[in-house]
């Protein structure tokens, strides 16, 4: 079959190599953290402060962090497949830069990312600084206490989605890595191409939720599966 177009869809678990911690897994930072408490806008509304300490660390750790073998593979297949005139649309639910940092150039985050913050006041977005606090004016609107992790909470609609459902339909190959198939709209984009009759292939470390939709699946640490994959 002539691949033109993959589809890759990864997950915490291309970046647990890089010692960023996943989410469901033992030990995983919903284990150690309340999502409810931190990654929700009613959990910023309540307490603006502890939820931008959770990303500062979160941040921090992402900072201290380096790309593993996956994320180069995943680099080196994106432009690998440009030199043939072919396209890798590579969508992240992680919020860290591990796949820019790899390489990779076009990087579709939809939910958001760890570098960016974002204005409740006005929607202005940028870049997150190290001296910015919950109080820091806004250096658009000057209002202050209204800047926020430009991250998508649950309950908030994900970002970029149009160009999702565009990039899926028009796929040749789906491939999710590192997932848990457990948080939705990107746990359905396998479901929605099988639906489209498109191949789909799943690398992980052990079997996700929705492990039962996808005709091939190889169980494995990212590190060796993904630059198998891309070889
Ligand atoms: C929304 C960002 C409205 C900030 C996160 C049905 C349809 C639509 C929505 C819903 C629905 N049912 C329920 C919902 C609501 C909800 C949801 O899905 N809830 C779940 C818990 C049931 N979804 C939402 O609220 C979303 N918004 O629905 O808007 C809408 C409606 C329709 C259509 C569109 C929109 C917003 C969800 C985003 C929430 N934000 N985080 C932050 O990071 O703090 S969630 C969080 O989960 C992260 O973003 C994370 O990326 C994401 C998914 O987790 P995974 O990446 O899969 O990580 P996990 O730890 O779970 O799994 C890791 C996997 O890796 C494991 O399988 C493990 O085996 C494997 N692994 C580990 N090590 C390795 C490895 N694999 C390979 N190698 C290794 N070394």
């Amino acid at each position: 079959m002539d691949i033109q177009n993959v589809f890759v869809l990864t997950g915490a678990g291309i970046s647990a190599e890089s010692g960023l911690g996943t989410f469901r897994d033992r030990g995983g930072v919903w284990s150690r953290f309340d999502p409810m408490k931190l990654a929700t806008p009613e959990a910023f509304a309540a307490d603006p402060v502890l939820v931008h300490d959770f990303y500062n660390m979160r941040r921090r750790d992402a900072l201290n962090a380096q790309p593993n073998a996956a994320h180069t593979a995943l680099a080196e297949l994106e432009s690998g497949l440009a030199a043939q005139g072919r396209n890798l649309f590579l969508c992240t639910q992680n919020v860290d830069d591990l796949h820019e940092r790899a390489g990779s150039r076009a990087v579709v985050h939809m939910h958001g990312e760890l570098s960016r913050v974002r204005c409740l006041a006005c929607g202005d977005g940028r870049p997150w600084r190290e001296d910015l606090t919950v109080e820091t004016p806004c250096p658009s609107c000057g209002v202050a206490g209204r800047m926020r992790p430009d991250v998508v909470w649950f309950g908030e609609m994900p970002k970029h989605l149009d160009a999702i459902e565009d990039a899926l339909i028009k796929s040749d190959l789906f491939v999710a890595i590192g997932t848990s198939g457990a948080v939705y709209p990107a746990a359905g984009y396998v479901a929605q191409a099988q639906a489209f009759g498109i191949p789909t292939l799943a690398l992980n470390l052990e079997a996700a939720d929705n492990a039962g939709m996808f005709a091939r699946t190889r169980l494995g640490l990212a590190s060796a599966t993904v630059p198998a994959f891309v070889a």
